[in-house]
């Protein structure tokens, strides 16, 4: 492996709309950048990745600052100790990577910069190096909690006239059986609909949870805390809706013991929350083999995350639409190429790596502060 350097910046984009959870709201998008710099066989080549922490640790124990110094500090350093190494790189650096405990968000942006830029450098796109077969990902929206019922009808409304097909409803304690029935109501029993908890119930709602078999959704997501496996089970075998998990799968493990205990139904794969797109695709195989749909999971990511998580969705078990929605959904201005929706679905980039067309002017216009190491 070639000596390199990674640049790290915060920068933060303008979302389009706010985006409420049952975690927090998020009026901007925050993202810490990471510029794997090499030189490959024709000259200077970059990698890019983006990392899902955000400025505080609302999904996940990892923020932005804690993953700056694990890169900093310890992961960057040791992969500057693997490439020094003989060897192929990207599977001894995942090695290394697995001997530390935790971190998964750092590892995974460390590891997503540097196999963009392996594969820029060998001219191979990502989705072939994953082995993702499609040229079209069905997508669907993500729509987060509204201040109305009137506004969420409006939000579902305008998504719907843009050509999305299918949509999640963030849902919470008090925002979850009216916002349904309403979006039942005014948009039909046929659209492909799905909520989202991100953990914010308890065992003791379970009973309330299963009045929601008569909307006839697609599946529930993450009703309970992430360590809550037996919780997810408990209800699992009691709905005929499926339950999908999200924050609760971060690992190859946790996928497994979570199929076991037949906690899950359905996966969302983030590759962030996983540690990077080879566990992703590892989490992924192993639920195709159990029988167990996928979908990609999305966390408001520039376009430089998107265009990465189209790669991976290509893989065949990937079977229920993405949360990867049209640039358009998120930022009036992007860093990169805009993705637009063609029948519902998105097209994956198809050049070297992730098929990101980074543009710099517009990363330096958003950049608050570097570091690089
Ligand atoms: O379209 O990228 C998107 C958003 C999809 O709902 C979405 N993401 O809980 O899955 C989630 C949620 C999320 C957003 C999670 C940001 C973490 C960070």
């Amino acid at each position: 492996m070639r000596p390199f350097e990674v640049e790290l910046r915060r920068a933060a984009l303008p979302l389009v709309r706010p985006f409420r959870t049952s975690r927090g709201a998020e009026t901007d998008k925050h993202v810490l950048l990471l510029q794997w710099r090499t030189e490959g066989p024709h000259g200077p080549v970059s990698g890019w990745a983006e990392c899902g922490a955000d400025p505080e640790p609302t999904y996940y124990p990892e923020y932005i600052d804690t993953v700056t110094r694990a890169l900093v500090d310890v992961l960057v350093p040791m992969a500057r100790e693997v490439a020094a190494a003989d060897g192929p790189f990207l599977p001894r650096l995942r090695t290394a990577l697995d001997d530390v405990p935790g971190m998964p968000l750092a590892k995974a942006a460390l590891e997503s910069a540097a196999l963009d830029a392996e594969l820029r450098a060998a001219g191979m796109p990502l989705s072939t190096y994953l082995g993702g077969h499609r040229d079209r990902i069905p997508v669907g929206v993500s729509v987060g909690i509204a201040d109305s019922i009137d506004d969420l009808l409006d939000w579902v409304g305008g998504y719907l006239e843009d050509g999305y097909h299918r949509v999640k409803l963030k849902v919470r304690p008090g925002w979850d059986v009216e916002p349904v029935r309403a979006v039942r109501e005014a948009f039909g029993d046929d659209l492909p609909l799905q909520v989202d908890a991100n953990q914010a119930y308890r065992t003791s709602d379970i009973p309330h949870l299963l009045t929601f078999e008569r909307f006839g959704l697609l599946l529930i997501e993450q009703p309970f805390p992430a360590d809550d496996l037996l919780a997810h089970a408990r209800l699992a075998a009691d709905l005929r809706t499926p339950v999908c998990l999200d924050e609760s799968i971060t690992s190859l493990g946790s996928a497994a013991a979570a199929i076991a205990l037949r906690a899950t139904d359905a996966i969302n794969i983030k590759p962030a929350r996983v540690g990077g797109y080879l566990t992703a695709r590892s989490i992924h195989d192993l639920a195709a083999a159990h029988g167990i749909p996928c979908f990609c999971g999305g966390m408001l990511e520039t376009g430089v995350g998107r265009a990465m998580n189209l790669a991976l969705a290509g893989l065949p078990n990937f079977t229920l639409p993405g949360d990867i929605s049209a640039t358009s959904r998120y930022f009036a201005q992007d860093i990169t190429q805009s993705f637009e929706l063609v029948d519902s679905c998105l097209v994956p980039p198809t050049g070297p790596g992730s098929g990101a067309d980074v543009d710099l002017d517009a990363v330096e216009e958003v950049t608050s502060a570097r570091i690089t190491c």
